[in-house]
């Protein structure tokens, strides 16, 4: 069974007025993620030991293995795109109230925690990804990974919130301007309502 490039639970240009225009959706979704699920349904095609495994396992599978870095790069970035498609709302930006409060007892005030998210996107040098997540400690932590890596494949934790920072993410919308692009996203683009539900 092949993998499928899962359609947006909104319309393209749903979030054009929140940030992100429809051109940005229509490249990212329908030509970056698209690529990535073709490469990897053929590496899945070449590699028996691939077959019959969930996305999730054929990322703990190719996770530290050289010769599968590209299956890890395409399978991960399956897997973070599928989330980040969740973790965006036409009617984002909005904390409910249990959230809000595990941000404010694990940060100390919900703007302590967007600065640290903030933090974790702006200094992840080249491509990659900031994360909200929830540690095995119980506490909520923000985090960040290079190109398709994640904390599904780190370890670190239950994954709430993921923000796509590489540039194909933003550079139509905010063209340089990561900083920009990050604030934007959490003020009026993250479903916390899906975070709140991670809980
Ligand atoms: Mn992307």
């Amino acid at each position: 069974m092949a993998f499928e490039l899962p359609s947006l639970p909104y319309s393209v240009g749903a979030l054009a007025e929140r940030g992100m225009c429809q051109e940005t959706l229509e490249l990212h979704h329908g030509k970056h993620h698209q690529a990535y699920v073709t490469a990897l349904n053929g590496f899945v095609e070449k590699n028996a030991d691939l077959q019959g495994k969930t996305l999730e396992e054929i990322v703990a599978f190719a996770n530290g293995k050289a010769d599968l870095a590209p299956v890890f790069n395409n399978a991960g970035q399956h897997w973070n795109h599928i989330v980040f498609w969740q973790n965006m709302s036409a009617a984002g930006g909005a904390i409910p109230g249990k959230l809000e409060a595990k941000l404010v007892e694990d940060f100390g005030s919900v703007d302590a925690f967007k600065t640290a998210f903030k933090t974790a996107a702006t200094t992840q040098f080249g491509s990659g990804w900031a994360w909200l997540i929830l540690g095995s400690d119980g506490k909520l932590k923000a985090t960040k990974t290079p190109n398709g890596s994640s904390p599904l494949a780190t370890g670190e934790g239950k994954v709430l919130l993921g923000c796509d920072v590489w540039e194909h993410s933003y550079y139509l919308d905010f063209r340089n301007r990561r900083p920009d692009y990050v604030t934007n996203w959490l003020d009026k683009l993250a479903n916390y309502e899906y975070a709140a539900a991670q809980l």
